[in-house]
């Protein structure tokens, strides 16, 4: 599935708007068929945006079940003859979508695009209406995995990871045209060999059989290579790479012609190799570290919405701070966010929506109990997981930024059943993409020696919280513990990537004694970890937990959210983001 695009033969035109919105707490849309008729009842909503915190009413914020969202459009005239798609970048978590009265699609998981060719029930020139059931309920066969409480308050949605389960439309939603026979996906591969670049590249396409012609342009529209046939290679000379830092990208200009009709698809592509090579992280053949964040699609009100203010803010914000990457934790990021990593040269972690597959944590009542069973998450599940991790390489496969997949984030790693449970979902992600390293984000509860999932991984990616979750407070004892359990795991022979570590800390609370929630000791975890890492050198990257504040599900631990950003969630720097600073923008890293 390709994203749509404007091209000399394609159009977009956005539904991007306000929509009519409503609640369907007894379930009983379907059935009544709320889409064949204007929504009843219904209140205005933005889109993009998460409904939960648009309008303030408690009922929407912890609803539970299934949302309704409705617009009507006209397809442009010139659409006549076209083939229409329409395409959501995201229904968290799970949608159904009708034009006019007919069902057209419906996805599961919350955070990939999906289409519907509805060339069918739309006609050029005329109005159209488009309805959507979203579903934001969670269950032990969803990633994430959740269960839905009925209390006698109502139903209530628990979940096992820490983040607010946001909910909605969340990205863009688009109607585009394309001729019939169209471009319908491209997979491309870099190399590079001293001032040479390759570009290795396969069209499919769709709607009948058609010659394929391809050119690659440089930024100033000059083509440097050129050549015929659906799968083909392409030498560029006096190659410009895609770097860490500068986003260079060519144009793959791909032409389909098949009888009257001719396609054209534009592919930006990025020239660069990426390599694990004993315990370093090679880019373009040279040691690569990452110094950055986990992060998390968070704004107030916004929710989980794309908005194109708050994404080119916080990426300011990360060069300000002299960050190079960042994983997306704990979810994919919308597309916009991964345009603006490729065309800048921001260094990616692009990670699976699967997180909470560990029972051993934020699992209340349920704490320690096995967490792959049949009961619990089992193939069911697992089937779920592969399908995530098909779909985010489909979607990111040609992606210069993404240097790493992280197909989980912290799942219960130090059992034979997560073995088991993994060990498939590896082969799937490298079947699916050879070319880029695989890993997940290791737990603190399963170490080295302990953990199982691991070894299977290309790369270590652990997220340890020494002097927080871990002695509290004795900063010390916990240098000590951290540098024994790096230089454990640098045994691997792998490069290691702490992809967590952090404290929570309360903009503007100050002590003169080492006290927790205070921006003096966040600052002194901090330093101390980063000298645990400088005497480590299989640590090549730091991504300190979190770039900023989140909101999290309510519970006895979280005061309004997560507080472990080195910004607050309005994005003012604690006293810790000055100090990134100046680790980050000094002199390189060794
Ligand atoms: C973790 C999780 C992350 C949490 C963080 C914390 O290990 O990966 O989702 O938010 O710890 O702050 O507890």
């Amino acid at each position: 599935m390709l994203r749509p695009q404007e091209s000399p033969t394609r159009e977009l035109k956005s539904l991007d708007g306000i929509w009519s919105f409503r609640t369907d707490p007894d379930g009983v849309g379907r059935a009544e068929r709320w889409y064949a008729a204007p929504l009843a009842g219904a209140r205005d909503m933005p889109v993009p945006a998460s409904f939960n915190e648009v309008v303030p009413d408690a009922e929407l914020f912890d609803y539970v079940g299934e949302v309704w969202y409705q617009t009507t459009t006209r397809v442009p005239r010139g659409w006549r003859g076209q083939r229409v798609v329409l395409r959501f970048g995201s229904a968290t978590h799970a949608a159904t979508v009708w034009v006019g009265d007919a069902e057209v699609v419906s996805h599961v998981g919350g955070y990939l695009p999906f289409e519907a060719d509805v060339t069918e029930h739309v006609t050029a020139g005329e109005p159209v209406t488009v309805t959507v059931a979203v579903d934001n309920r969670l269950s032990w066969q969803t990633i994430p995995p959740g269960y839905v409480e009925e209390t006698d308050a109502g139903p209530r949605q628990r979940y096992f990871h820490d983040f607010f389960n946001y909910a909605g439309l969340h990205r863009p939603v688009v109607l585009g045209c394309t001729p019939h026979l169209h471009v319908s996906d491209v997979t491309v591969t870099t190399g590079l060999d001293g001032s040479t670049g390759t570009v290795g590249y396969d069209v499919a396409v769709g709607g009948g059989t058609a010659e394929v012609g391809v050119e690659l342009r440089d930024a100033d529209g000059r083509t440097v290579a050129s050549g015929a046939g659906a799968p083909g290679q392409l030498r560029v000379d006096d190659v410009h790479p895609w770097r860490p830092g500068e986003g260079y990208q060519y144009d793959l200009v791909i032409t389909a012609t098949g009888g009257d009709e001719q396609d054209v698809y534009v592919q930006k592509v990025g020239i660069r190799t990426v390599e694990v090579r004993g315990t370093q992280f090679l880019i373009n053949g040279e040691p690569f570290y990452f110094r950055g964040f986990g992060m998390h699609e968070d704004h107030l009100v916004l929710g989980k919405g794309q908005d194109a203010v708050s994404m080119v803010h916080d990426f300011e914000l990360l060069r300000w701070v002299g960050a190079n990457s960042f994983r997306t934790s704990h979810y994919p990021y919308s597309e916009e966010v991964m345009d603006h990593a490729d065309a800048h040269g921001w260094v990616v972690i692009d990670e699976t929506p699967a997180v909470g597959l560990n029972l051993a944590l934020n699992a209340g009542g349920l704490a320690g109990s096995g967490t792959f069973s049949e009961e619990r998450i089992g193939e069911e599940t697992q089937r779920a997981h592969e399908r995530e991790i098909r779909e985010l390489i489909a979607r990111d496969k040609n992606r210069p930024s993404v240097v790493v997949w992280s197909i989980a984030n912290e799942p219960e790693s130090d059992t034979v059943e997560a073995e088991r449970y993994f060990e498939p979902l590896f082969r799937v992600a490298r079947e699916a993409d050879p070319t880029r390293p695989v890993g997940f984000a290791n737990v603190m509860l399963a170490p080295a020696g302990a953990c199982r999932v691991t070894p299977l991984a290309d790369l270590v990616m652990i997220n340890r919280y020494y002097g927080w979750y871990a002695f509290p407070g004795e900063l010390e004892v916990a240098r000590r513990r951290l540098d024994e359990e790096l230089a454990r795991w640098a045994q691997d022979g792998k490069p290691i990537i702490v992809t967590e570590y952090g404290a929570d800390t309360l903009a503007g609370l100050h002590a003169l004694t080492p006290s927790l929630w205070t921006e003096e000791y966040q600052v002194d975890l901090v330093t101390m970890t980063h000298e645990a890492f400088d005497g480590c050198d299989a640590v090549v990257g730091e991504h300190l937990w979190n770039f900023a504040d989140f909101q999290t599900a309510a519970g006895f631990m979280r005061a309004d959210g997560n507080k472990k950003g080195a910004f607050t969630r309005d994005r003012r720097p604690k006293a810790v983001a000055h100090l990134l600073r100046r680790r980050w923008t000094g002199p390189p890293l060794a």
